[in-house]
């Protein structure tokens, strides 16, 4: 069985139209009744939730920013009363104050409806192992999986981040079909499997990964997919969304987003003009059933497109196409805009150099320099000069005609770069130091 809940997946787009809209009208007017926030921005934008007529009308809606969530830290966005809270997360926050995201027993359980169709729709059910190696605890990746594991029947193997070497015995003895990490904790775990001596995809039960929290490319899937020998999965979400919410179908093929949790939206992060289905941009977010810490319209600063063509699943839930970076993670190099992903994407093209790597941005005088890191791979590993030499202009060259800038590259041993355990952090920029 692949559907968890055939109601909603084999709902006709027509009957989700109708059933969004009811959705989001009666968000909007919760919103206005309940919330002096929204209140007052919907009053600031002259909306009032009598204009919300049709589903193009939540365009109308004022857009809700990460600042928002920061400003009215620690709770002041939350529109019920603290006795119906049930759990709280709280994101790291990186930069400047952390996020706080409370819970009501209703919003642990769409959270975790969520998952159970999106897991369900990657053929796993009663009888998989699935290994939760994200972090528990603040962190939404680990209780987040965990429940979603549990609702669909399967058996939870909660061994969380780090003691990789003990997490690789766990998954070997008690039999882990599926995985859900980081996919730069998935390469972790796959080197050190391999000093153990333990092919995962020989040595173990492990077939499927369900892989996300951070930004990795289709290059990537195929490197672990065929390294592994396990199939490779995308879960995209955020802590403001309740956590991990959304996965690909089996097809592999963009990340469907359930219509009656999510309306999604993709706008220039310029201008905020709605975009076309095909066009990226910025996703925009409305949660249309959460309860505790409502989200309309929200900026998620992740850039995205939703795909245009049908799935071949049958599902007539919209998908989104892998997430290619964030608004703000784009690094602009003497004028130039580069994404960390566009580095991973020419490094994994180029079979002498691994898919560790870090990029070091500083500036020289008033000229930026970007210097790529990059770790060779054991079989092209060299004692001669000259050949690490033309391997190093080889990259240069790559990433100077996807990036057009020119960009310096340095060769490391095999093993030396930092690895990780939850989100990678593969970029270094002292300018802002
Ligand atoms: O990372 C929730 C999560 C947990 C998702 C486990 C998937 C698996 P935050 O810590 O709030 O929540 O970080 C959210 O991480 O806005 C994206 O920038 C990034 N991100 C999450 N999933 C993906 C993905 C969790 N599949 C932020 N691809 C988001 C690319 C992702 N980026």
């Amino acid at each position: 069985m692949s559907h968890w809940n055939p109601r909603f997946e084999e709902m006709p787009a027509a009957e989700l139209d109708r059933l969004q809209y009811r959705l989001a009208k009666t968000l909007v007017y919760r919103l206005y009744a309940f919330s002096p926030f929204y209140h007052a921005r919907m009053r600031e934008a002259g909306v009032h939730p009598d204009d919300v007529r049709s589903l193009e009308d939540v365009r109308k809606l004022p857009f809700m920013y990460k600042a928002d969530l920061r400003d009215n830290y620690p709770d002041r966005l939350f529109t019920v009363p603290h006795e119906e809270l049930v759990r709280y997360h709280v994101s790291s926050g990186t930069t400047g104050k952390p996020t706080v995201v409370g819970y009501t027993q209703k919003d642990i359980e769409l959270w975790t409806e969520s998952l159970a169709r999106a897991l369900t729709s990657i053929g796993l059910s009663r009888g998989d192992v699935i290994q939760v190696s994200y972090g528990y605890g603040l962190f939404t990746g680990g209780l987040g999986l965990h429940y979603g594991a549990e609702r669909i029947g399967a058996t939870v193997l909660p061994t969380s981040v780090g003691n990789t070497e003990r997490q690789i015995e766990l998954m070997q003895d008690l039999g882990a079909t599926a995985i859900s990490c980081t996919p730069s904790y998935l390469l972790h775990i796959g080197e050190v499997a391999e000093k153990m001596g333990i092919n995962l995809g020989r040595d173990t039960s492990l077939r499927t990964g369900i892989l996300g929290a951070e930004p990795w490319s289709e290059e990537m899937r195929r490197h672990i997919q065929e390294w592994l020998g396990i199939r490779a999965y995308d879960i995209y979400g955020t802590s403001e969304l309740s956590g991990p919410m959304f996965t690909e179908c089996a097809e592999q093929h963009g990340i469907h987003i359930w219509r009656d949790l999510a309306l999604i939206e993709v706008i220039d992060p310029e201008t905020g003009e709605s975009l076309q289905p095909g066009e990226r941009g910025e996703l925009v977010i409305t949660m249309l059933q959460k309860e505790a810490l409502p989200i309309c319209r929200y900026r998620i600063g992740d850039l995205s497109s939703i795909l245009a063509d049908d799935c071949a699943c049958g599902r007539a839930h919209p998908r989104i196409e892998r997430i290619t970076g964030r608004v703000d993670d784009m690094l602009i190099i003497r004028g130039i805009n580069v994404f960390p992903s566009q580095i991973e994407h020419v490094l994994l093209g180029l079979p002498e150099v691994g898919e560790h790597f870090q990029i070091v941005v500083d500036r020289q005088g008033t000229l930026d320099d970007m210097l790529v890191r990059v770790e060779v791979r054991k079989e092209a590993f060299s004692d001669k000069i000259a050949d690490l030499m033309a391997i190093q202009k080889r990259v240069a060259d790559r990433l100077k005609s996807v990036l057009n800038v020119a960009v310096r590259v340095e060769l490391v041993e095999p093993g030396s770069l930092p690895r990780f355990e939850g989100k990678s952090k593969r970029v270094i920029d002292r300018r802002v130091l």
